[in-house]
């Protein structure tokens, strides 16, 4: 047997790629239970499995489609697989390196080999059959009945055999292999998932079946006029009832009609039929272009408002249910998502079914990632090596041919981080032969010559404005084989000035590790401001973290192997399972395809649509006086895309906290949400208006001490009292009965994902480590009671360390409250000094208190989930209530979570606090928080800690983006401020 797996061939005797489709020609589906057996090499144990009396009763079951690393089976003998850490059995991830030795073609010996067995019965009047396998990762062979019929790589797209069928009982063998010459193809950012792990089918192919067929459906949107023509492998009809169109394919019919957008998904629907087959044809017509360095659609400008998507499921990988990409869609579509990169391959079939008819434009990336060449300075790129031109070629072919003919694809991409080389030309060449209708796009060559756009991940707000502007610095120059960088080359970049003329793409931005990402907003208003850029893609949908035994989600680190990508596959806006994050609320802001802007006299709608009016939704107002709506109505108002509307406000009643909501709701069911689903909403608030960090200081109303409750009175046991309040060595220890300990300086937090940054660069956590942000010392200096209250003054500073923050801590009985107002001094060296070679930020001038117990919280301000300074849009103000346990966010890697900014009161633990000020109510410490590895491991601890902060920083998206920009951050200088605090 020929080492086929380690070859440059992509496969061998299989069908010419063709277009997936709807048939109603007889399909056995061959999904079910399979007998299994694992072994260590690729040479399997042997080919006696092939034979038709071979006993399979020893060998494991395993359900088809699957990973089989993700399913029970028997483990190889005395686990020594799993001994080896090159041959892990288990899900690997790596992130950015290959798992095995960079020597391609070649993969190691040690190569866990699959071999499956199916027997099933063929119905006599079964005539000519094509197998099909929708995805195998990453390598197989396949026999029937003891005949090979071929073998393929390329894991993410269909294959295809003739398949010589007998009626009665029939045998399939395949051989699947762990590792191939493939694996160098597909080193895209996730698990490494062996296995059958899509459909497997046997289809009728009678004579004159349609062996492929392609559907051209172009808009005119000048005259309104639509135009198809199917093109069919054999003579075929097309038929569109409603259309009242019958014509033969390879014919062009041309008509007014209605044309196909994400947010109109019109499609017509119909049939293609042979002699032997009829196919259903899912029609929309469009027009995808670039005119003048913009992107369009039907003539109209589009703002991709995208995610990036990869396929997973927090059991079964890879293997997903129509349900599962169900929920995807209407998650995406309810956030105001309405597009998708398919990061980083193309999905299964159904998936694209379902864009085309609930509408989301689609950006269709090719199989094809050859990262870990990074790790030899790109020496040997496939791209840029002739041997690997069949296989790079293929996978284009493949992924072209099955997807071609959805309308809701609009831009082809060649792959994703694969450097550069000779590939990407041909691949480019054989794009606009055999389509032509759609842009392309290939992000990583810096000279953009085969890409349609101008595109770079994870810019700042910055360059991200500069390239919009179409100032950006010239782009890096590109030698001769397309393989030499030169940054700081002198010569002139020969594609520098067509580049400047392609429209901008966001292929990634903002991304979701952890607490995150801040900024979506501001993204977004750049985007908007400039017609160059074309939208961008969030990295990334969905977390992939695996359920855990303990429960829980297992990530890289998890897992015992080398190279290890560790928690960088949590990076998702939904966790694991498909909750969806915080970050969902806030994207959906920043996404809101209808801005509603409110001031106390006027509501001014603005529709940044594609194309639809504001014809599908009802604007629905509601003034509310703390929890209370004391008015509502609702009005229509037809506002067409790319135009702007106004009405009145209705007038304020009276009320305290009072606050305008106008929303956008729909008006009827859609397929992806009901009525009334909120699409966009706009406030306005009476008190500071929305910017509640403006609103005035209680401090600067100081009038109205009560002498009598004013006065300090010290204790002989050390306890003095204010008021209601009682001290014990300077702290706090009780207020109006009620046991509130406390406060601390806190200066800190529990690093996020984001404070890790990426590599060496914007490493916080790593900073915050040696200078002692996380073990800080809070000491009480002086305790001085005076005729005004109570004045403790403190120092907090790190063990080690002679830098410090020093504290005031002013205590008032004013109003029957407790006035507290707190002044920080920073001394010492915070800056660069000797030992210590950065600035120090602060991220968060705060007060930790304690309580005795609390339950649940009421607040005014935004809410009701956490905010952050830069991820605040998504929340409404108003007034929240919510449990100690759901103000959680359950990150499985546990960091910063559920903070609320511009608080103007919370009520909590029988106490009432008043100001401006963030919070944060937990039943573990900030610090247990950040020494938790898992989120299992973090327990109660018998009180409720709650931090009344000045200021946090925000969270900015620095795990793989830019810094956290310095409007976020927390200016580290003299600060005061006041709150009051009461029994509730
Ligand atoms: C970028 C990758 O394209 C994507 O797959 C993912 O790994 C992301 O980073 C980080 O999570 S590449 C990076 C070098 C910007």
């Amino acid at each position: 047997m020929s080492d086929y797996w380690q070859s440059f061939a992509p496969g061998e005797g299989r069908r010419a790629p063709r277009a997936d489709a709807v048939t109603d020609a007889r399909t056995i589906s061959l999904n079910g239970t399979w007998a299994f057996r694992l072994s260590p090499t690729a040479a399997g144990t042997g080919e006696a499995f092939l034979s038709d009396d071979f006993d399979a009763a020893g060998w494991d079951s395993m359900r088809v489609p699957s990973h089989w690393v993700l399913e029970e089976f028997t483990p190889l003998a005395g686990g020594a697989a799993r001994s080896m850490r090159g041959t892990a059995e288990g899900p690997l991830y790596t992130n950015t390196a290959y798992p095995i030795p960079i020597d391609p073609p070649y993969v190691q010996r040690e190569n866990p080999t699959g071999d499956y067995r199916l027997e099933f019965d063929v119905p006599a009047d079964f005539g000519d059959a094509v197998l099909r396998f929708q995805g195998v990762d990453s390598c197989a062979k396949v026999w029937l009945n003891g005949v090979e019929l071929g073998w393929s790589t390329g894991s993410r797209l269909p294959f295809e055999f003739d398949a010589p069928v007998r009626p009665g009982r029939n045998v399939l063998a395949v051989r699947v292999h762990r590792f191939s010459a493939g694996t160098y193809l597909e080193d895209q950012d996730m698990w490494w998932l062996p296995g059958i792990f899509r459909d497997v089918e046997l289809i009728e192919r009678p004579e004159a079946s349609i062996d492929d067929h392609f559907v051209h459906a172009d808009y005119d949107h000048v005259t309104g006029v639509g135009t198809l023509r199917v093109d069919a492998t054999c003579a075929a009809v097309v038929e569109i009832p409603e259309l009242g169109i019958r014509i033969p394919a390879g014919d062009t019919w041309s008509g007014s009609v209605d044309p196909w957008s994400a947010e109109s998904p019109r499609l017509y629907r119909g049939t293609l039929r042979s002699a032997g087959e009829a196919i259903s044809l899912a029609v929309g017509f469009r027009r995808v272009s670039i005119d003048d360095g913009v992107f369009r659609v039907n003539g109209r400008p589009v703002k991709l408002r995208g995610v990036n998507r990869h396929e997973h499921d927090a059991d079964r990988g890879r293997t997903l249910s129509l349900d599962d990409m169900r929920r995807d869609i209407e998650l995406m579509k309810r956030a105001n998502v309405d597009a998708v990169r398919t990061a980083h391959y193309p999905p299964h079939p159904d998936f694209l079914r379902l864009c085309d008819e609930y509408g989301l434009w689609v950006l269709l990336e090719n199989d094809l990632e050859t990262h870990g060449f990074i790790y030899s300075g790109w020496e040997g790129n496939p791209p840029a090596v002739p041997e690997w031109r069949d296989a790079i070629m293929d996978r284009m072919r493949r992924t072209l041919e099955r997807d071609k003919n959805h309308p809701s694809i609009v831009i082809w991409s060649m792959a994703n981080e694969s450097m550069t080389g000779d590939a990407f030309a041909e691949l480019r060449a054989y794009i606009d032969e055999r389509d032509g209708s759609r842009p392309v796009i290939y992000e990583r060559d810096p000279s953009y010559r085969d890409s349609d756009f101008y595109s770079v991940m994870y810019p700042s707000l910055e360059v991200l404005d500069q390239i919009g502007r179409h100032e950006e610095p010239a782009s890096r120059k590109v030698g001769m084989h397309g393989m030499e960088f030169d940054a700081a080359s002198s010569e002139p970049d020969p594609f520098d000035e067509r580049r400047r003329g392609l429209p901008f793409l966001l292929i990634e931005y903002a991304h979701a590790m952890g607490n995150g990402p801040g900024s979506l907003s501001d993204y977004w208003e750049i985007m908007a401001r400039h017609d160059r850029i074309c939208g961008g893609f969030v990295w990334e949908w969905i977390d992939h973290g695996f359920r855990g035994p303990e429960g829980g989600f297992l990530h890289g680190s998890d897992i015992d192997y080398e190279p290890n990508g560790g928690r960088f596959n949590l990076d998702g806006l939904l966790f694991s399972d498909r909750t969806p994050s915080p970050a969902v609320r806030e994207l959906a802001k920043a996404y809101a395809p209808i801005g509603i802007s409110v001031t106390s006299s006027v509501i001014t709608v603005t529709n940044t649509r594609h194309s639809r009016p504001t014809d599908d939704v009802v604007f629905e107002w509601r003034w509310t006086s703390g929890a209370t709506v004391v008015a509502s109505g609702a009005f229509d108002l037809l506002v067409d895309a790319g135009s702007s509307g106004v009405v009145d406000a209705p007038a304020a009643p009276a009320g305290d906290d009072l606050v305008l909501t106008v929303s956008a709701v729909l008006a009827a069911d859609e397929v992806w949400a009901p009525a009334g689903h909120v699409v966009a909403w706009g406030q306005f608030v009476v008190v500071g208006g929305p910017e509640l960090r403006s609103w005035p200081q209680t401090a600067d109303r100081a009038a109205g001490v009560d002498p009598q409750f004013g006065t300090v009175s010290a204790g002989t046991d050390h306890r003095i009292r204010l008021g209601d309040a009682l001290f014990e060595g300077g702290r706090l220890v009780s207020l109006g009965g009620i046991d509130i300990a406390g406060p601390v300086l806190d200066l800190h937090r529990a690093p996020t994902e984001n404070d890790h940054g990426q590599g060496g660069n914007n490493n916080l956590a790593r900073m915050w480590q040696q200078v002692g942000q996380n073990r800080l010392i809070d000491t009480v200096m002086s305790i001085d009671p005076g005729p005004d209250g109570l004045v403790v003054r403190g120092r907090t500073g790190a063990a080690t360390r002679n830098h410090a923050a020093e504290w005031e801590m002013r205590w008032r009985w004013v109003d029957a409250a407790l006035e507290l107002t707190t002044t920080v001094d920073f001394v010492g060296p915070w800056g660069d000094t000797p030992y210590q070679h950065h600035d120090v930020w602060i991220p968060r001038i705060g007060l930790l208190f304690s309580l005795g117990s609390a339950d649940e919280a009421t607040w005014f301000g935004h809410g009701p989930d956490e905010t952050y300074a830069d991820s605040r849009m998504g929340s409404q103000v108003g007034v929240w209530t919510r449990t100690v346990d759901d103000m959680q966010t359950p990150h499985e890697v546990p960091q910063e979570n559920g903070n609320h900014v511009d608080t103007r009161w919370l009520e909590i633990g029988g106490i009432r606090i008043d100001g401006g000020f963030d919070f944060t109510a937990r039943r573990w410490t900030p610090l247990d928080l950040e020494r938790a590895a898992h989120l299992r491991e973090l327990r109660d601890s018998g009180r409720v800690w709650l931090n009344i902060d000045h200021a946090q920083m925000g969270i900015g998206s620095a795990s793989v983006g830019p810094a956290l920009p310095e409007k976020y951050r927390v200016p580290r200088e003299r600060t005061s401020w006041t709150v009051r605090l009461r029994a509730a």
